[in-house]
């Protein structure tokens, strides 16, 4: 647990756990923005105990002195707006509206696409060969989307890091993997072809080799776990 509290007392708790990409999301947000937090293990198969925080039971959420914020996209933007000084998203209304449409679209059609695979390529599950095929044509159609809005070059959204890299490098590495381990191809090459460079340029940040090392831990405790879970 990373414990630190900010001056004037005010202090995040994220929880979830590290083999999350959503998590990690959150964690390099908050890394990046330089925002106090604490980190919270705990787990989606605990879900009873913390519906309240989280509606559904999913994780990332965080807990804030205000009370608890659940969806990553919406806890990313409430950060945004409560800690402004170092800025993630774009100023102008605009530019800050095409950031998180590269986002939304990364999310909805891309990664909640591949999510489907994740049972097999990374949690010892079985994915039917019709999910597979279903998968494959709606993750091609996601990922031509995300060409056209990006060059993935040198950042997700034009020149700067933004809140859209630290969505970007997570989602993407496992949409990477998963492809890999399914199709025997990887669809990020096929489809966006920057992208390899793009990730190795990312994961040069210090908060993202951070990030990556806590989940490599994160993935190791999980297995030691030995519990079922699907993503
Ligand atoms: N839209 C959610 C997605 C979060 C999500 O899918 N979390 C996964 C872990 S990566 C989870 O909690 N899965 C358990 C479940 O859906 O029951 C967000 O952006 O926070």
């Amino acid at each position: 647990m990373i414990a630190v509290m900010n001056g004037d007392g005010r202090m995040i708790t994220l929880c979830g756990f590290g083999v999350s990409n959503y998590y990690n999301k959150l964690k390099l947000i908050l890394l990046e923005k330089d925002i106090p937090f604490v980190e919270s293990v705990t787990y989606p198969w605990e879900r009873e105990g913390f519906l309240q925080s989280s509606p559904l039971g999913r994780i990332p959420y965080i807990e804030t002195e205000y009370g608890a914020l659940s969806e990553s996209q919406v806890i990313l933007e409430y950060l945004e707006d409560s800690h402004p000084d170092r800025p993630l998203l774009p100023e102008a209304p605009f530019a800050r509206a095409k950031c998180r449409e590269l986002i939304q679209h990364l999310e909805l059609n891309v990664e909640w696409v591949a999510r489907r695979l994740y049972r097999e390529a990374f949690f010892g599950g079985v994915v039917s060969d019709e999910t597979k095929s279903d998968v494959r044509e709606k993750l091609a159609a996601g990922l031509g989307a995300l060409s056209r809005l990006s060059s993935f070059s040198p950042h997700a959204y034009e020149m700067a890091f933004t809140a859209a890299d630290c969505a970007a490098y997570f989602h993407l590495d496992y949409v990477r993997q998963a492809t890999v381990k399914i199709y025997g191809a990887d669809m990020l090459e096929e489809r966006l072809p920057s992208a390899a460079g793009y990730l190795a340029h990312v994961a040069q940040r210090p908060h993202v080799r951070a990030t990556i090392a806590a989940r490599a831990k994160a993935l190791a405790v999980f297995r030691s776990l030995g519990v079922e879970y699907a993503g």
